[in-house]
């Protein structure tokens, strides 16, 4: 799309004004901003008669975005944001399954940009991955989707160009079913959660290459033990022949991040109204750059009735942990009372908090963080090494290990290229897990200890049978590679950059994938462009995901049906780690139906 210089001129003028012009009010987007989301007409707790869940969205078939930067001020500080229609997050997108739309995304950045529709299922060239599904938008053009909407649920979009995601370009997208909600609820809110720092994503890329460690200040932590004490020479001297700490559970820590709830810092408290009694659908985005959360509402359990956007049958819980770019939606019935949404970083460097009241202003307590967690003997793939089960149990397990030459020993069995025969050894691979288990069925990094309920993959089922679990004709081992010292990721030890081969898929058929974390990391894996069916051991029930995360030295597995022609992304959904390497293109052809 062409335009004159006059034209752009009129463009940027009008995105600046938008942006560098507005009331502080209008750089949050009505949802965000409303903080009350009403179904079905009814009065909403602040007694104003409307039906939030449409209003300020934008529906239709016909959807204009502009892709702008603009000031975005946190905790008294304005940076400059990279916007949709001029807020962080963008504005709620609402559109009804079985509708066509349109979103003509203008660009008014001096470099491209792009959107990416996370989690729905379309053609590929509307999927909006720049190099893989279309050129990217080029500044001041306008790139038009169109894709006819085949599924109901909670999604969210960001971009896929450079760093722009972690810089605030992203919003929900919700879809409304087309024969009703199975779950009905009264009210719902959307609880997007994200991460900002002021350091831009290339810097903190930059940084992390320089000293992997730049943002793990809780290293120092190292020296004391959890009972106080500080570590023995021995239990220095075994992590450090490793090479790797116990610390280290997040590359960005709240060092420089702040974690947000629907754009806000902890302080602001975005508080969500309700009337006692009511059943309060939240729709949980993690639109994160690269915090993993755990999410818990100190006493208001929660019933998950959603994941990823499908149905799942209802299960009570008291926290969950949230990879990046996975969502949640829970149902909550509050009383007469306020209560803190908490959604710690993974690694406990922070929290974001917000609110849920019956009135404006009321505050709930919030708890302190949580002792870090530390990573154990299983996050190294070395569950049941001596026979011995050190799940749960800190460095303290390696007390009964040969300290001698044994660390030297362990060093060794770290990179043992017999453990994973697909992946090339390169200086991007600094370990291999000796023992990778299926971790489906445990809890997130940090939770084990925790003494109230906590939601596992294993827990997740569909509500009823079905009938589209045909068993898959060949298995597709992905090993998640990397290596911490020089900050690079990978699958099978190879880059995005290197040239490595796409996944080739024939048209329709039925694979297996195995993830394998060669890490002491956890991936959220993203696959573009379709549900996959999660082998969580839950048979006919299993549940249908489009991200999943991969604990330490865990394996997981899920089956797909390739039946959508093109090229489809398909990453770890931490930026930086993506930005590393860890991508590859699924490939499924031919791309004209037919047979495989
Ligand atoms: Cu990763």
């Amino acid at each position: 799309m062409f335009q004159t210089p006059h034209d752009r001129r009129a463009l940027l003028a009008g995105a600046l004004t938008a942006g560098g012009g507005a009331a502080a009010s209008l750089l949050f987007p009505h949802w965000a901003r409303a903080q009350t989301h009403h179904h079905h007409g009814a009065s909403t707790a602040t007694g104003t008669a409307t039906g939030a869940t449409t209003e300020g969205a934008l529906s239709g078939e016909h959807i204009a975005l502009t892709i702008a930067r603009t000031p975005f001020t946190l905790g008294g500080r304005t940076a400059s944001a990279t916007t949709v229609n001029g807020t962080v997050p963008g504005p709620l997108i609402r559109l009804r399954e079985g509708q066509d739309v349109e979103l003509a995304v203008t660009n008014h950045l001096d470099v491209d940009s792009s959107i990416h529709w996370h989690g729905i299922l379309l053609p590929f060239q509307m999927d909006g991955v720049p190099g893989v599904t279309f050129p990217g938008i080029a500044p001041h053009e306008t790139f038009t989707y169109r894709f006819p909407v085949r599924q109901s649920g909670t999604y969210w979009y960001h971009s896929h160009s450079g760093g722009q995601e972690g810089t605030g370009l992203f919003g929900p997208l919700v879809i409304d079913p087309a024969h009703g909600e199975r779950v009905e609820t009264e009210r719902e809110m959307i609880l997007m959660l994200s991460d900002w720092s002021f350091t831009p994503p290339m810097e903190i890329w930059r940084k992390l290459k320089a000293r992997p460690d730049y943002y793990n200040f809780q290293q120092q932590a190292l020296f004391e033990n959890p009972s106080g004490k500080p570590w023995t020479q021995e239990q220095k001297l075994a992590w450090g022949r490793m090479r790797m700490s116990p610390m280290d559970i997040a590359d960005v820590t709240g060092a420089t991040y702040t974690y947000l709830i629907n754009g806000q810092g902890p302080d602001a408290n975005w508080t969500g109204l309700f009337r006692p009694g009511e059943r309060v659908r939240l729709r949980v985005i993690n639109a994160s750059a690269m915090t993993i959360f755990n999410l818990r509402i100190p006493g208001l359990p929660f019933t998950v009735i959603a994941a990823d956007g499908s149905d799942v049958a209802p299960v009570e819980t008291d926290e969950i942990q949230i990879g990046v770019a996975e969502t949640y939606d829970l149902v909550v019935t509050p009383d007469e009372r306020a209560y803190s949404i908490i959604a710690e970083s993974s690694d406990r460097s922070g929290f974001a908090r917000a609110t849920l009241a019956p009135r404006a202003g009321m505050v709930a307590p919030v708890p302190p963080l949580r002792q870090p967690p530390r990573l154990t003997m299983k996050d190294m793939g070395m569950g049941d090494m001596d026979g011995t089960d050190h799940s749960g149990h800190d460095m303290a397990a390696m007390d009964g290990m040969d300290h001698g030459d044994g660390g030297m020993e362990m060093n060794h069995s770290m990179r043992d290229p017999a453990t994973a025969p697909g992946v090339e050894l390169t200086p991007g691979v600094d370990m291999l897990a000796p023992m990778p288990t299926d971790r489906t069925g445990e809890r997130g990094l940090g939770l084990d200890d925790v003494e109230h309920r906590v939601l596992v993959y294993t827990d997740l089922q569909t509500p009823e049978d079905r009938d589209d679990l045909t068993p898959p004709t060949r298995e597709i081992v992905v090993h998640l590679t990397g290596n911490m010292e020089r900050y690079m990721w990978s699958f099978d030890g190879r880059r995005f950059s290197e040239m490595v081969e796409p996944i080739r898929l024939a048209h329709n058929e039925r694979v297996r994938f195995t993830l394998v974390n060669e890490t002491m990391m956890t991936h959220p894996i993203h696959l573009h462009g379709f549900f996959f069916d999660l082998v969580n051991g839950a048979g006919k029930r299993r549940p249908r995901k489009h991200t999943v995360s991969v604990l330490p030295a865990g394996k997981v597995s899920f089956d797909v049906t390739a039946d959508a022609p093109g090229d489809w992304a398909f990453h770890c959904h931490l930026l930086l780690h993506m930005m590393s390497g860890m991508f590859n293109v699924v490939t499924v052809r031919p791309l004209e139906g037919g047979a495989a």
